[in-house]
């Protein structure tokens, strides 16, 4: 009798586990750097995909069906990634995942979601070799190795005379390594000399040796890979040590939270941009007008790229419900059908049309150049488009 009763029982649980069908309001999850230093990129990411929240929702969600966003901070290193990352395929059961903030992050928690069969769209992993990380990944962030240069073209453009550049780098993070190979290799490619290649870690907060290092080789302008703690520091200490020239900051300086790290010393720093607020689009043009009533000022790209991966995500569910209600699936074949689903189509996003190429990698049109100019009291500033 017991026996039978535990066999019942048995059954019964296999039974739940094979009709693991998808909940209602469809769980997407958003895993990105709600805490730590990498908070700065993180928390620009959290209100892009609550915007986007609010917008496609009221607009019926999934043709009708709601959908709910679950956050769950990974924090600003790999373990926190991991842990996000397993409590949202496990535990919220979630569709696709929209994270990490950092290609760092990304390199080890974007191969969990790969084992189970679960879409990962990085928002903000720029480094070389995302996409390849497993077939369950992609991202709607420009890559650095498309991005970066233009920033060195602007330079150009500004200081025609700019010979000698300094490169420097946080070694410990990976997409600060990919972004620098990429800024030295268009360096050479545009004739300029390297005269020094300074390496730093993205905990440091003294760079006196780095910059005595690069302003002894007197160079015209400076190039820094780091994320926004770490790099808004240096700018600032390389300006205290006197440095007059063009200052290149890359995408981990792409935030209007470095404004209180390196106050009035951020004016000058030129970065490229993977969006613009002025980018044309009726989608943009909505997002843009939420932003501004809310936050008084223009949205950054940061969260303009995370309302593009819940657009991606919601666009493709609503392709997928068109074919079988989203109640009628199976979670595991939804998850796997949803990556087809991302990969085919293509998206008018706040930064212009996307789709994604048979390496999974994004494609997209536009890109862009801003420089940061800060207000007299250095308190508060904003990125101008030169491009
Ligand atoms: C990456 C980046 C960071 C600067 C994102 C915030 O581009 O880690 O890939």
């Amino acid at each position: 009798m017991r026996e039978k009763a535990l066999s019942i029982l048995v059954l019964v649980m296999l039974g739940t586990v094979s009709a693991q069908k998808v909940t209602i309001p469809i769980p997407i999850g958003v895993s990105v750097a709600q805490t730590s230093n990498v908070a700065l990129l993180g928390r620009e990411q959290v209100i892009g995909a609550q915007i986007a929240e609010q917008f496609f929702n009221s607009q019926g969600g999934i043709n009708g069906t709601p959908f709910k966003l679950y956050f769950e901070d990974t924090s600003g290193d790999e373990a926190g990634a991991i842990n996000a990352f397993q409590t949202q395929i496990n535990r919220n059961k979630v569709v696709a995942i929209i994270g990490p903030t950092l290609s760092q992050q990304a390199f080890a928690a974007d191969k969990i979601a790969v084992e189970a069969k679960v879409p990962v769209i990085g928002p903000s992993n720029t480094a070389k070799g995302i996409p390849q990380i497993g077939d369950f990944v992609t991202r709607v962030s420009a890559p650095v190795a498309i991005v970066a240069p233009y920033a060195v073209k602007a330079a150009l453009k500004l200081d025609p005379n700019i010979k000698k550049v300094a490169v420097m780098y946080a070694q410990n993070d990976a997409f600060s390594t990919s972004e620098t190979g990429t800024f030295q290799d268009t360096v050479k490619a545009q004739g300029l000399e390297i005269t020094t290649v300074q390496k730093f870690q993205t905990t440091d907060t003294d760079f006196t040796t780095q910059v005595t290092a690069a302003l002894g080789t007197k160079p015209d302008l400076i190039i820094i890979s780091g994320l926004a703690a770490d790099g808004g520091n240096l700018v600032k200490q390389l300006r205290l040590a006197g440095f007059k020239g063009l200052l290149i900051g890359g995408n981990g300086l792409n935030t209007a939270n470095v404004f209180p790290v390196c106050q009035q010393y951020c004016d000058g720093v030129i970065i490229a941009q993977a969006y613009s607020p002025t980018a044309p689009g009726s989608l943009n043009a909505a997002f843009r007008t939420v932003y501004k009533n809310t936050y008084k000022r223009e949205p950054s790209q940061f969260t303009a790229q995370a309302f593009a991966g819940v657009q991606v995500v919601v666009t493709a569910l609503r392709a997928l419900d068109k074919q079988k209600k989203l109640d009628q699936w199976d979670l595991p074949e939804l998850r796997v059908a949803l990556m087809k689903q991302i990969l085919s189509g293509r998206y008018n996003t706040p930064l212009g049309p996307i789709s994604f190429g048979p390496d999974r990698d994004i494609i997209q049109e536009s890109n862009y150049v801003a420089q940061i100019k800060m207000d007299a009291d250095g308190k508060n500033g904003k990125f101008e488009f030169l491009k």
